[in-house]
């Protein structure tokens, strides 16, 4: 079905055969914008981006290009097409006809997974909001107006949602998502790496690898949600995320081009060499790495939680493809390895597996961020150049579950708080490595041009050359 743009709230769900619906959302709408213009994109209102904007979910019309002044944006509320005969695979409820209501006995929980997801789309727009002061070229300025008109979006699918099942509850909540602010001291956002800083775009472009990363796995459980506008809506979700990716996969990719270039010109890898020649040395970009890859695996949760085998068992959330595994998807008496410290040891031993069912994810997480740093590392290899990245240990700098607060280092040793604060600014960035970085920052707005520290993309956005005009300034 073509999304409805006549409407002030363009939507595929018949909102306008839901008066009540529509005048709880209308009044949320107005306070959106306001959150928008306040903690949005910073300076960009007039601007007139190079966007693509749904005008139906179907592969024809999910991305269609156009200027779009970014106050203009049309957020509406799109779900994927509905299957008539969708069951439920998964879980105490397997084989039963999938949820179009939502069951009294699930609601607290469905509501709790629901607010903790719509709360990460607007954190992560306050996060990146300077960015667009700094923007490297009119295409990466591009893109990240992309990433955040789409995150806008997403939490525009977490209120319809809301405000559809949840009555007065509902509208609390879709309220209070616009209320907590990412890094507040009195009301912050719910998980952790959401209050982290955004402060410059290599943190963007590790963000979009790693934690919209999470966004991709935890929106890929919830697609297998028994509720079934919630697995239709993350589905839809998950088509607009991959490109968030894209873009931190390539930003990573195009740095270290940018900087095995300069290594490979200056004949060096002294990290004082590269920085003075304007890039950035490749120990920066490591700890970047470690930094963001720890706070990503600490939002799956706690190894072992009873939520996470509620969840599941009663179809609130699934595993990641969960249609594709051939056990028997209700997973009683079966077991999963985690870790844990023993006399200051790290060891494993075996959990029921329901229970484990945040570190099943996180590890499906895991194999996925560690392929796309092998892809990075060939940029490296293919310059010549014998350095590599690499994922820190699963145990390294973690503050949720088992493993939080060990002194861990990347390499997996269990080391001594005086090993730990010698070599911290080895293992995370330093002040001085954020002061480098943000010295480096700094708009380069004309088409075709690109900062010094980045090399420019092999092609630009929906086959458009690299020196397109992505971004006009009003
Ligand atoms: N920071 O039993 P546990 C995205 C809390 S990203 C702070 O393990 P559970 C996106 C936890 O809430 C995807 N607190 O919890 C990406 C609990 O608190 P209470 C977001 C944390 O329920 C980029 C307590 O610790 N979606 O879309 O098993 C840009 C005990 O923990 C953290 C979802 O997360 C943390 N990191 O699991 C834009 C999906 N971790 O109740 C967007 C929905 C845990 O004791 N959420 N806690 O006060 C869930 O499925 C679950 O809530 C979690 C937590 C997996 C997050």
């Amino acid at each position: 079905m073509a999304i409805d743009y006549t409407q002030k709230i363009p939507n595929n769900v018949n909102l306008a055969d839901d008066r009540t619906l529509q005048r709880a959302l209308e009044q949320w709408q107005p306070n959106f914008i306001t959150w928008w213009d306040d903690v949005g994109p910073e300076g960009s209102t007039n601007h007139e981006v190079y966007l693509r904007t749904a005008t139906s979910v179907d592969p024809q019309g999910w991305a269609v290009f156009d200027y779009v002044k970014m106050r203009d944006y049309r957020w509406g509320i799109f779900l994927n097409p509905a299957d008539a005969e969708r069951q439920i695979h998964f879980g105490d409820h397997k084989g039963e006809k999938a949820w179009q209501d939502v069951p009294g006995e699930h609601r607290a929980n469905l509501r709790r997974i629901i607010v903790t997801q719509g709360d990460t789309e607007p954190a992560s727009v306050e996060q990146q909001r300077h960015l667009g002061l700094t923007a490297p070229s009119l295409y990466d300025l591009r893109n990240l107006f992309q990433v955040n008109v789409e995150e806008g979006r997403h939490l525009w699918a977490m209120v319809y949602l809301l405000q559809k099942f949840f009555g007065r509850d509902g509208r609390e909540e879709a309220g209070a998502l616009l209320e907590r602010t990412s890094g507040d001291a009195n009301n912050p956002r719910i998980l952790g790496a959401f209050n982290e800083k955004t402060p410059d775009w290599l943190a963007f472009f590790m963000f979009t690898y790693f934690t919209d990363r999470d966004g991709k796995f935890q929106l890929a459980a919830l697609a297998e949600s028994a509720f079934d506008p919630l697995a239709r809506t993350t589905k839809f979700m998950l088509t607009e995320e991959a490109h968030h990716m894209f873009v931190g996969e390539s930003g990573v990719s195009r740095v270290l081009q940018r900087t095995a270039q300069v290594m490979n010109e200056l004949k060096t890898d002294d990290p004082a060499l590269v920085r003075a020649a304007g890039a950035i040395d490749l120990g920066t970009i490591q700890r970047y790495l470690n930094f963001h890859y720890s706070v990503t695996i600490d939002l799956f949760g706690a190894d072992q939680s009873s939520n996470a085998a509620t969840f599941y068992s009663s179809g609130l959330k699934g595993r990641y493809e969960e249609g594709k595994r051939s056990d028997d998807h209700v997973l009683k008496g079966q077991t999963y390895k985690v870790l844990e410290v023993q006399n200051g040891q790290l060891g494993e031993k075996e959990v029921p597996m329901l229970n484990a069912l945040n570190e099943v994810l996180r590890d499906d997480f895991i194999k996925d961020s560690i392929a796309g740093i092998g892809r990075w590392n060939k940029v490296l290899e293919k310059a010549g150049l014998t350095q590599r990245l690499a994922a820190p240990h699963k145990a390294f700098n973690r503050k949720i579950g088992a493993l939080a607060g060990i002194r861990m280092s990347p390499d997996g040793r269990v080391v001594s708080d005086e090993e730990w604060k010698a070599k911290e600014s080895e293992w995370l960035p330093s002040p001085a490595d954020f002061a480098f970085v943000a010295s480096l920052m700094g708009p380069v707005l004309e088409p075709g041009k690109f900062a010094g520290w980045i090399a420019p993309p092999a092609m630009g956005i929906n086959k458009n050359p690299v020196d397109f005009e992505y971004v006009r300034f009003g």
